[in-house]
């Protein structure tokens, strides 16, 4: 809680096209929830480079995500949208949490273990600690809620862990937050294989929707999903492919999974699958050309770049006024 108000904080990783995963199962959720809240809405580009990057592709990437944040419907003069990198007391505080993080609580990660496996060249240290930094990127703020697909609650348990470990040795420093799931779009999977969550670094280019492709594009991935040989359009763990376009598509239109079981009764997938597409569509073209739009005005993008960095700033640093006193680190002189 700051100045009375509940506090919400998210971020998102530039590590690569963002997917219509990670929009539904996140963003749209931010754009949904924000009015009421103090929000921080981060990049996380520290989090990026525990793989390793590309420096201008990261560079690239790292501003159309926050050119996204705002054209998803984000009013960056409301919401504090702003760079990890340009607030170091991230970096601060995640390392201050990792002296308070056990490496077994770590290693029990899967997200850490997935990656792992993926990037067994590069099993660094980050890759490792980055949730403590996750934690830190939240505790900073004193976050109530954390807007996040399901895949990161046990992230968001290490997190809370954190803040009570901490706060019993220290007392009331942090907020122990809440992660916060949409009702909807949770895990959306991979349309190539629905065992599997829609990923931005899946190398099959047609298992996601990437929130830049165009309506041709969106249609003609929707038309190859999998799905199976049932015919039915039904919610039931027997055909996980139809359940996650029924998702897709009550997310995209509101709609309740009776409504969407009823629309499509007696029909075949190929209507289901048509629809589901035109419904991503309609909810992604807006998105797309208000992005392009936004990309244009480079002044405006940096002026807002420059004052969030100064909200972030000035509110984490309450916090890390707090941290540090209780710590024991000796105090900055202030010249008269
Ligand atoms: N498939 C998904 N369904 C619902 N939510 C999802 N999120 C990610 N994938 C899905 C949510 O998106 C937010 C941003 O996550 P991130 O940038 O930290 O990356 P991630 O979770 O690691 O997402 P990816 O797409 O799988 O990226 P890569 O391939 O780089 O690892 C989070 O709130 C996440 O829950």
């Amino acid at each position: 809680m700051f100045d009375d108000k509940k506090v919400i904080f998210s971020g998102m990783q530039a590590t690569g096209n963002l997917t219509l995963g990670n929009y539904l199962g996140a963003l749209k959720n931010w754009v949904d929830i924000c009015e009421d809240y103090l929000t921080f809405f981060c990049v996380v580009d520290l989090h990026s480079i525990t793989v390793r990057q590309d420096p201008a592709e990261l560079r690239r990437r790292s501003r159309d995500l926050l050119t996204l944040y705002i054209a998803a419907g984000l009013d960056p003069e409301k919401n504090c949208i702003y760079y990890q990198s340009h607030v170091p007391n991230h970096a601060e505080l995640g390392w201050i949490l990792d002296c308070f993080t056990y490496v077994g609580e770590l290693e029990r990660m899967t997200q850490y273990k997935d990656k792992a496996a993926k990037h067994a060249d590069n099993i660094n240290a980050g890759l490792l600690t980055y949730p403590s930094l996750m934690a830190a990127d939240i505790l900073l703020y004193q976050a109530e809620y954390v807007p996040v697909g399901a895949d990161q609650k046990q992230h968001l348990e290490l997190a809370r862990t954190l803040a009570e470990r901490f706060n019993n040795v220290y007392g009331d420093v942090f907020t122990v937050p809440d992660i916060w799931l949409g009702k909807r779009g949770r895990k959306i999977m991979s349309l190539q294989d629905p065992e599997k969550k829609m990923s931005k670094s899946d190398e099959n280019p047609n298992a996601s929707i990437y929130l830049m492709d165009d309506p041709d594009t969106i249609r003609r991935k929707f038309k190859r999903a999998v799905t199976d040989s049932i015919g039915a359009v039904k919610y039931c763990d027997e055909q996980p492919g139809i359940r996650n376009l029924i998702d897709i598509y009550c997310s995209c239109t509101g709609k309740s999974t009776e409504e969407c079981e009823k629309e499509f009764e007696g029909q075949g997938y190929g209507v289901f699958k048509e629809a589901v597409g035109e419904a991503v569509v309609g909810v992604l073209k807006p998105l797309q050309d208000r992005f392009r739009e936004l990309s244009a005005d480079k002044d405006y993008i940096d002026r807002m770049i420059l004052q969030n960095d100064e909200k972030a700033m000035y509110y984490s640093e309450k916090t890390m006024r707090k941290v540090r006193k209780k710590i024991g680190f000796p105090e900055r002189p202030r010249l008269k």
